[in-house]
């Protein structure tokens, strides 16, 4: 699992140098790679990485409270409030550091949160207005 996330984090991160003006509602778009309007669990990972990826700014493939924390030029405080509470959340075992075994779980959890209808995938009127 630590081997595909961190290859998918390698994709992700080049994907990310050619679409780094994509951040609207609909930037998760660009995720939907067989354009059926609906993100599979494949898809939505891709999309978290390529959002954590940039977050991790030693790129070791594992985030410190301060990497994951950091606000970005363009985020708000109650972004950066939440993005702590996230980080709170996601570090399972308390060492302040979010591993990619821990992100795997995230993700995966999060996903079946957001799948609100239970069909294995996202459809857009399932996507909050900010992730
Ligand atoms: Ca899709
Ligand atoms: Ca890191
Ligand atoms: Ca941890």
């Amino acid at each position: 699992m630590t081997y595909s996330i961190r290859l998918i984090a390698i994709t992700a991160f080049s994907t990310l140098l050619f679409c780094t003006t994509a951040h609207s509602d609909e930037s998760w778009r660009q995720f939907d790679t067989d354009s059926n309007d609906e993100l599979s669990i494949e898809e939505f990972t891709q999309l978290r990485i390529t959002q954590y990826t940039v977050l991790d700014r030693n790129s070791d493939g594992q985030w410190t409270r301060r990497e994951f924390v950091q606000r970005m030029p363009n985020m708000s405080m109650g972004r950066t409030d939440s993005l702590r509470g996230k980080f709170k959340r996601w570090d399972k075992n308390e060492d302040g550091i979010w591993s990619t075994d821990e992100a795997a779980q995230a993700i995966d959890g999060n996903f079946k949160w957001l799948d609100k209808n239970k069909n294995g995938s996202l459809a857009q009127k399932e996507f909050p207005k900010t992730f």
